[in-house]
């Protein structure tokens, strides 16, 4: 039996490498596997839980549609659409919301990495942020959730309130219990100047990731300035112990290559850093500038990606606003 897939994106700008190797290429392979049934998301309401411009959050809603798009998710085979268009998300994430447990949500550690050292001045809702990822999910009665290693601890929450609302309520299997999917190799791709922090959006150096849009310049460029050590290119795996910054680029390698670490690393053994590095900017160039070429192709039809997301907002809507018919007739409404 195929799976039932769900998982969303922010559309807080700078899409990176990170997330297509932790999330989009991923999402890619499950839309193309037999009788799997997919839902990608590009979820605007989590995004306003740091503040956002209005313009440029609508430049990057379309920016990160164009992105699914052009790396090869199909509106044909998938639902793709974003989330304030579907008011059912709102209205579940607050019944979830009165089932959650304030204890749940004090150890989840992106909110404490986000908050920083004043969480007094966050929003409310970077706080209940989880609760919003596990409405998305248990609407769509999603099976599996392909996420990068960061979202994990979300996504054992989101389990842990569907198995409290079937408890409470006293509906066994009314919301599904969702599986993550989290690839073992290379589910956290690291910033390019510090191999122990993830490529991140919102780092202020763009030095630090591979954005989707780069030119083919940028690339070389990028990876021709990323963080490595003065020790000689690795022999074998122990030889990446306390180098994540080598680690890091040998990850991406194996990844956009489909092979694995102990390949690349055979493959580049008693060479130096700089013919890896190379070897590296054209596997890059090779799969991310085509998918930069389109975004900025897409990117000058507004109109289109706008149809895009409405069609697929009236396909999402119609199956979760039916799962909130019926939570709302469990609860008593
Ligand atoms: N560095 C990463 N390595 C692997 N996977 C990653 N993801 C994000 N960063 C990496 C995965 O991408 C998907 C979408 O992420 P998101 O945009 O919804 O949120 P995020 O994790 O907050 O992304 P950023 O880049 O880290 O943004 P900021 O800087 O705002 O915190 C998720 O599946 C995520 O796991």
């Amino acid at each position: 039996m195929g799976k039932k897939i769900f998982s969303g994106v922010q559309p807080t700008g700078n899409l990176h490498l990170g997330n297509y190797i932790g999330a989009i290429k991923n999402f890619v392979e499950l839309q193309n596997q037999k009788d799997n049934n997919c839902v990608f998301c590009v979820v605007d309401l989590h995004a306003i839980t740091v503040k956002q411009d209005p313009k440029t959050l609508k430049d990057n809603i379309r920016e990160t549609t164009a992105a699914f798009l052009a790396s090869g998710i199909d509106p044909e085979k998938s639902i793709i659409f974003n989330q304030s268009l579907v008011s059912a998300h709102a209205e579940g994430s607050w019944m979830l919301g009165c089932v959650a447990r304030m204890g749940w949500l004090n150890r989840m550690t992106q909110f404490k990495e986000k908050a920083g050292k004043d969480k007094e001045k966050a929003s409310i809702g970077l706080y209940i942020y989880p609760v919003l990822m596990a409405a998305d999910i248990l609407l769509y009665d999603a099976t599996h959730v392909p996420v990068g290693e960061d979202q994990k601890q979300h996504l054992e929450l989101s389990r842990d309130i569907a198995q409290k609302f079937n408890l409470d309520f006293n509906v066994p299997n009314f919301l599904k219990v969702p599986e993550p999917l989290i690839k073992k190799n290379f589910s956290r791709i690291m910033s390019l100047k510090d191999g122990t922090k993830k490529m991140s959006k919102s780092d202020p150096s763009d030095l630090s990731r591979i954005n989707l849009t780069d030119s083919k310049e940028e690339i070389v460029n990028k990876i021709k300035k990323a963080k490595t050590d003065t020790r000689p290119f690795p022999e074998n795996e122990k030889d990446l112990n306390k180098r994540p910054e080598v680690e890091n680029l040998l990850g991406i390698y194996s990844s956009l290559n489909n092979q694995s670490l102990k390949n690349s690393i055979n493959e580049f053994a008693g060479k130096n850093f700089s013919e890896f590095k190379e070897k590296l900017s054209e596997i890059v160039v090779e799969k991310i500038y085509p998918i930069s070429k389109e975004i900025n192709k897409l990117q000058k039809d507004n109109n289109f990606i706008d149809d895009v997301l409405k069609v697929g907002s009236e396909k999402a809507g119609a199956i979760a606003s039916e799962k909130v018919k019926k939570m709302k007739e469990i609860l008593g409404f």
